[in-house]
């Protein structure tokens, strides 16, 4: 029975990807090398300018973008990926609201300028908030929201003379408004007596601190004119067969053939197809499982693509290499299933945070951020609250670490943020995220929101869209938003796959009492199961601790307390796990940057891991868990304990 519901399910996925494509413009394929594709990364240091005018507006009357903004005043060198909040000694720096200036100038090939069968594009990784492009004084794009990416065809305007260089600038705005995501407002503060004239404060309904500035690469990427714009694939198994299903976007010409082949991780060609739509078939195919759930987790197939076009300069060939993983995704009313097997997330929630650097992406934080995740034994994370840079995902597929890829669909309480704007604007974002991360067979869930305000009336009707779409865009996988609200009052959850829950029990209120954590805890999954019979995640829970404070018995901010209070929810995730709970996702993974308040002593200290990753003691007591419910895992039960060998102290 309930095989036959996840079959269903997949074939129904893979049937209906061919709408949901319909709906998306373009692709935003990752920007890989190939023969017939390079690609030079603009990261370093940029000059950089904020403009601290009343009006903010002054970089625009003086249309800084004309010049090299050394000429129109003084800059600052700022790297990039940073956020430009805590690299600084100026304090108005820090908490700068409005329009700041970046700008580099980048050396070109000679064969970039000069071969117009070369196409030029300039990819920007994530600028926070909203970001204007200029390349040589030129406007090129204009993107709103970070945490994805967009991207500038500047072919035309850097072959269009002897150029050996260009000049970009990117105008970045982190004011957030009601129709933002996340959303925000402004408050204007007119009482002279207490604030200078024009006097203003961001205020915002999320709980971290608002980074912004250019967070990942920005880098200039080419392609033949005709090229290889999106690829997707879906994946299925019929038996032991592996079903590889893709469609191909060209342009540039109508005139094209296109070959795949599906290499294994030897290098094997295990099948191949041509067109720009088919199923490869992969008999004895080894399926993408999750880390320790199998011996050889996050098997990756490489899908090669080939186009060769027609042009009038004659025949091209553009390249492109995907890594696929063969895996199906389903839920029934209990259970959320991964290869048609039970799978129980133990893991995390994370920020992209660190010192200094702020949300800038960094390549040692996520290398050791990974192999603390492998030594906690946590097989999945929640991309809590935004999308994550596209080397995370990549990661994830690679070490078998399972993906809620959450939208920044945070702090959704105002009523005007339920509006006809917001919603197109979270439709247009949940578009944006699905183009980019369809492809990671690590992602086996969308979250939309988190702790939006659901009880509200409009949520309904938001909700439904919202998910109705996101399903539309990608019929393949589940769809949820993660909620704080009471299971009468919700209005949304009717249309989420599985629910995932939020509860402090003992922290924000019964501060102190651990004692009344069991009985809340199961209240709060038999009222939301009664209701709904759908499988329940706890997709938050946790306690504030500042490292090296003790206390025992244990008192609130404690080690003690933070370890006390989570075996308490432990003992109630031990049952109901055996019901409909299929996962449980600890906050925090790290502690991360707030905005300053008084509960909040430089940040939230709800991490296992202090920000500069080492662990606190309820670290140790979630490793011990962590390792235990993997060896639980019946299904590979043998293949789990060879892979633990040496990795765990824990038998088995
Ligand atoms: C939550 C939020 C998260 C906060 C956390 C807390 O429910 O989803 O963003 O940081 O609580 O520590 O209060």
């Amino acid at each position: 029975m309930l095989r036959g519901l996840a079959g269903t399910w997949a074939v129904l996925g893979a049937l209906l990807w061919g709408c949901g494509l319909a709906l998306l413009q373009g692709g935003m394929l990752y920007p890989r090398e190939s023969r017939s594709r390079e690609r030079k990364e603009l990261d370093g240091l940029w000059r950089f300018r904020a403009d601290f005018s009343q009006n903010r507006r002054q970089g625009f009357e003086q249309q800084w973008y004309r010049t090299p903004l050394r000429e129109s005043g003084p800059s600052l060198d700022m790297p990039v990926p940073s956020s430009f909040n805590d690299v600084g000694q100026d304090g108005r720096l820090r908490s700068f609201v409005g329009w700041v200036w970046y700008e580099r100038e980048a050396t070109l090939p000679q064969r970039w300028t000069e071969d117009l069968g070369t196409r030029v594009v300039l990819r920007i990784g994530s600028a926070h908030y909203y970001a204007i492009v200029w390349v040589n004084g030129v406007h090129v794009a204009e993107h709103e929201g970070g945490h994805l990416p967009f991207e500038a065809d500047i072919s035309k305007l850097v072959q269009s003379g002897p150029l050996s260089s260009c000049r970009i600038t990117i105008a970045i705005n982190n004011t957030l408004s009601p129709n933002t995501l996340p959303p925000g407002t402004i408050l204007y503060k007119t009482d002279t007596s207490k604030y200078p004239k024009g006097y203003f404060v961001q205020n915002t309904n999320f709980d971290f601190f608002n980074y912004a500035g250019l967070h990942r690469t920005v880098l200039l990427y080419t392609t033949p004119t005709t090229y290889l714009d999106d690829i997707t694939v879906t994946t299925d198994v019929d038996q032991d067969t592996g079903l590889v299903n893709y469609q191909i976007v060209v342009q540039g010409s109508e005139h094209f053939q296109l070959e795949v082949c599906l290499l294994d991780e030897e290098g094997m060609v295990v099948a191949k197809g041509t067109g720009g739509r088919g199923q490869l078939q992969v008999p004895s195919a080894h399926l993408w499982w999750p880390y320790l759930m199998h011996e050889h987790p996050a098997y990756l197939y490489s899908l090669e693509v080939k186009l060769t076009a027609q042009t009038a300069a004659g025949f091209v060939s553009d390249f492109y290499t995907l890594p696929v993983g063969i895996r199906t995704v389903a839920v029934t009313q209990s259970q959320f299933l991964i290869n048609g097997k039970p799978f129980y997330f133990h893991g995390v929630n994370k920020h992209e945070d660190a010192d200094i650097r702020g949300k800038g992406f960094d390549w040692p934080l996520l290398v050791k951020d990974f192999n603390l995740l492998r030594w906690l034994g946590a097989n999945a994370f929640r991309t809590s609250h935004y999308p994550y840079a596209e080397e995370v995902m990549q990661l994830c597929d690679r070490y078998g670490i399972v993906v809620i890829d959450e939208s920044p669909g945070v702090g959704i309480v105002l009523a005007q943020s339920y509006s006809n704007v917001s919603l197109q604007h979270h439709l247009e974002v949940m578009e944006e995220m699905v183009r980019r991360d369809k492809n990671h067979p690590s992602v086996v869930m969308w979250s939309v929101a988190n702790e939006p305000a659901s009880f509200l009336k409009p949520a309904g009707y938001y909700f439904k869209t919202l998910i109705a779409h996101t399903k539309a865009l990608d019929p393949s996988r589940p769809v949820t938003f993660v909620t704080n609200s009471n299971y009468e009052a919700d209005l949304g959850v009717p249309y989420v796959d599985v629910i995932c829950v939020n509860s402090y029990y003992s922290w924000y209120h019964d501060y102190g009492h651990m004692e009344v954590i069991q009985l809340q805890l199961a209240t709060q999954f038999e009222s939301w199961y009664k209701t709904y019979q759908k499988p329940i995640i706890q997709s938050e829970y946790g306690a504030e601790t500042i490292t090296g404070f003790h206390e025992d018995p244990p008192l609130m901010f404690s080690e003690e307390y933070q370890k006390g209070l989570l075996e308490q929810y432990h003992v109630v995730l031990d049952q109901k796990r055996k019901e409909y709970v299929v996962g449980e996702l600890i906050w925090n993974f790290a502690d991360f940057m707030t905005d300053q308040s008084p509960q909040r002593p430089i940040g939230n200290r709800k991490g296992i891991f202090t920000r500069q990753r080492q662990p606190k003691s309820a670290a140790f007591l979630l490793r011990e868990r962590y390792w235990k419910l993997a060896n639980e895992t019946k299904c590979h039960r043998s293949a789990v304990k060879s892979q633990c060998v040496g990795n765990s102290p824990f038998t088995f």
